[in-house]
């Protein structure tokens, strides 16, 4: 169990952030079926989890700058030996300092109570619909009761504020996700040794995976693309199952998840295992872009600088080898580069 004093703070600090008459309704995830009676394993939405390190399905927080409340599974020892102990309300209230916990059947009794008299509901609107439906069906009725004085929110702000807390990351989160990139590194290096002509891109991907759950993390952070040859075109490539193929290059784009951080590498080698001198000298073309956008990661540099100075420098190596032809101006101008580079020099989330 993480220490909860970082989650109470988080919380008391997203309330500062809620002007009086404010009030956010942030939901947990909930299982996602499969197949039949097969569920995806579970992950906790990554707001949830940043603001309660709660990892239970279901769980529904409502804050307002002065007053904070959870709804969550009841606990159910029926149900917690099928699918696991559950931490209930009175432990939940006690651990995140709330005013208030509620089982989740407590949910449409209680909620309209919230809400009643706030003007600004907080919502990450449009993830799930019936969700929002239920949101604004509450709004409304409510809002039909305006002769005895009653009102509901009638403004929905995305509450991207917790994002952009997110961003900010602390000394702690930093080490989770240096961890992360350790093992991430520890996979690929093992990866590139391993691989031979004649595997399966998906036994690449099972080295990725073993890698990663040995180090300690959770493995990956997200689908791990294996591409090889012409595959590696395709920048969300799922398959993973070709032979890889003497000559070929292997694109592998993989990161290990720890604690919810996870990292997210883009590697490209040789099958063979050596480059042919065209592969080496694309290669190092990429590598230079790499290493002057690394170079330009100083703090209060915005990110669209690095993304613009790359896209430059691309677009004079795609003339210089005639892949492109006009003044470099003209080829950023008309966006010809996106032939080849298609997609920004990284992503935040
Ligand atoms: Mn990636």
């Amino acid at each position: 169990m993480v220490d909860s004093k970082i989650y109470i703070s988080r919380i008391q600090s997203v309330q500062k952030q809620l002007k009086s008459g404010g009030i956010l309704v942030l939901f947990a995830a909930s299982h996602v079926t499969r197949n039949r009676d097969v569920e995806y394993k579970f992950r906790q939405d990554s707001d949830f989890y940043y603001l309660t390190g709660i990892n239970e399905p279901d769980s529904i927080l409502v804050l307002t700058e002065d007053h904070s409340v959870m709804f969550c599974l009841p606990k159910d020892k029926d149900a917690e030996i099928w699918t696991g102990i559950r931490l209930g309300k009175n432990k939940i209230k006690k651990q995140l300092n709330l005013n208030e916990t509620f089982d989740l059947s407590e949910w449409k009794k209680e909620f309209p109570k919230l809400i009643l008299n706030k003007d600004t509901l907080y919502h990450f609107f449009g993830i799930n619909s019936s969700r929002d439906q239920y949101l604004l069906k509450t709004c409304h009725e409510i809002s039909q009761k305006v002769r005895d004085g009653k009102f509901a929110p009638e403004r929905i702000i995305q509450p991207y504020f917790i994002h952009e807390m997110r961003l900010n990351k602390s000394k702690e989160e930093i080490i989770i996700l240096e961890e992360s990139a350790r093992i991430t590194a520890i996979g690929h290096i093992r990866l590139m040794r391993e691989s031979l002509p004649g595997m399966r891109e998906y036994q690449l991907e099972a080295i990725l995976e073993d890698s990663y759950l040995s180090e300690g993390s959770w493995g990956g952070g997200y689908g791990h693309i294996v591409a090889s040859g012409k595959n590696a075109c395709i920048l969300h490539y799922v398959e993973n199952n070709a032979v890889l193929k003497k000559g070929d290059l292997v694109l592998v784009d993989s990161g290990a998840e720890k604690n919810y951080y996870t990292a997210d590498v883009t590697r490209c080698f040789p099958v063979d295992p050596k480059f042919t001198p065209a592969q080496s000298h694309i290669y190092s073309l990429v590598l230079a872009a790499q290493k002057n956008a690394i170079r330009m990661c100083v703090s209060g540099k915005p990110f669209y600088d690095i993304h613009d100075a790359t896209v430059r420098f691309f677009s004079e190596c795609l003339k210089d080898l005639n892949l492109l032809k006009g003044s470099v101006d003209k080829i950023i101008e008309k966006g010809d580069y996106k032939k080849f580079y298609m997609h920004m020099i990284g992503h935040f989330f």
